[in-house]
């Protein structure tokens, strides 16, 4: 009989197959070709555990294990498969394999649950396609409504209805679920940072998520020719961009209590050596555990970018994602440590710097989340790692939060 830890390597290694840079990470695309191929394969394993396979019309997966209950609301296990470019095997998909492992247990053991277990898999929650983030979970919620979902666009245009389609997804499928549907939300994550592994513990059983928003900055300036035109005579639109993001880490820093800023993203049209950069778009992404140190960095970083309009730059943003600091459920969240301490796992409460699907649930269910070591603290590159020997712990706490979650009370 397979061990727990070999399935759990066995489905990471199967879903990280599904990149579209081989030997340079995950890059797995929401609607893309990798993006099918994990949906097969995360489909075939809720099918061949006889679970009620779904998806909804942004292309979430749910895999159902009926309950006993008629019209009860379910246990929700999972998390996103999509990733970010280049990014790492377990962001993600670690938790819809710890769902999977849940649901396996739940029938090795012959267990028939009252309220329904469902284990789901998410799109788009990195928002790498059609930026964001959040875009599975804030469309069932409602927080991400029909027109606006409509309206996303990728890098080249093409529209999210068009990509779905082009994979042979449904768009006109419910996207919505009502919260009396879901009666709590667990998501196993990789910690994605360097606690865990410092304190060697194993399990961290999340209190709360920082708060968060994306803005995307497009500077506008004109094109020109780089021999024939002399310096006091540019709107050069990425020496603007190259000044203002190089301001940017200050602002963070002066806001302290751990607050973050990055641009991590940056294209330059029309991107030719000789060529004065016309337009400059780039992304930054503010961060911290307190809203109004989030919403002081927000409004900083307008005035800083405003400054810079003039002499023939024009500077225009949009805030494609906000969303506030949340705390996770405190039933679920001792129901975890108490399950941690009954299988005599060592824990410790953490906060996320990173956002998670969680945070959007949490206004809608009884959200909770456990992390595990990250190897070297790195994430969101090709050198993540996490010991399947922790994610087995964290399947363990789960299913026993689950199996109490799916009994009558
Ligand atoms: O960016 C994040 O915090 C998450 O990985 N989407
Ligand atoms: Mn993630
Ligand atoms: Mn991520």
């Amino acid at each position: 009989m397979e061990s727990l830890e070999k399935s759990i390597e066995k489905h990471i290694e199967a879903l990280n197959e599904f990149t579209a840079t081989p030997n340079n990470g995950t890059t797995r695309l929401t609607y893309s070709k990798e993006d099918l191929q994990a949906r097969n394969y995360i489909k075939e394993q809720m099918k061949e555990l006889g679970l009620e396979v779904r998806e909804d019309g942004l292309g979430n997966i749910f895999g159902k294990l009926e309950g006993s209950l008629p019209d009860a609301p379910s246990v929700l296990v999972g998390s996103h498969f999509d990733s970010v470019p280049n990014g790492g095997a377990y962001d993600g998909p670690a938790g819809v394999v710890a769902g999977l492992e849940v649901a396996s247990l739940f029938v090795k053991n012959g267990l028939k649950p009252q309220y329904p277990l469902e284990v789901f898999a998410l799109v788009e929650e990195e928002g790498s396609r059609f930026g964001g983030g959040l875009m599975g979970s804030r469309g069932i919620v409602g927080m991400l409504n029909e027109k606006d979902f409509k309206e996303l666009k990728d890098k080249d245009g093409i529209s999210t209805e068009e990509a779905m389609k082009q994979i042979g997804l449904d768009p006109t499928l419910p996207k919505q679920r009502k919260p009396e549907t879901m009666k709590a939300y667990l998501e196993l994550h990789i910690e994605q940072g360097p606690i865990l592994e410092e304190k060697n513990i194993p399990i961290g059983v999340v209190d709360a998520i920082v708060g968060l928003a994306q803005l995307e900055v497009t500077i506008e300036g004109q094109a020109g020719h780089a021999g024939t035109t002399p310096m006091d005579r540019r709107s050069d639109s990425l020496v603007t961009a190259a000044q203002i993001i190089a301001k940017l880490p200050e602002l963070a820093i002066q806001e302290g209590n751990g607050s973050v800023i990055t641009t991590g993203r940056l294209n330059v049209f029309p991107n030719g050596a000789n060529v004065i950069p016309q337009k400059t778009v780039f992304s930054v992404d503010i961060r911290s555990g307190k809203e109004e140190n989030v919403q002081s960095m927000i409004k900083k970083t307008k005035d800083l970018i405003h400054s810079y309009n003039g002499n023939g730059i024009r500077i225009s943003y949009e805030e494609q994602l906000y969303i506030q600091p949340k705390a996770m459920n405190p039933e679920v969240v001792s129901l975890l440590k108490e399950q941690s301490a009954e299988l005599d796992i060592p824990y410790c409460s953490i906060n996320s710097g990173a956002g998670h699907d969680a945070m959007v649930f949490s206004d809608y269910t009884a959200a909770g989340m456990v992390f595990v070591p990250s190897k070297n603290g790195l994430s969101h590159c090709p050198e993540e790692w996490s010991d399947a020997r922790d994610l087995a712990k964290a399947v363990q706490i789960l299913y026993g939060a689950a199996k109490i979650l799916t009994e009558a009370e």
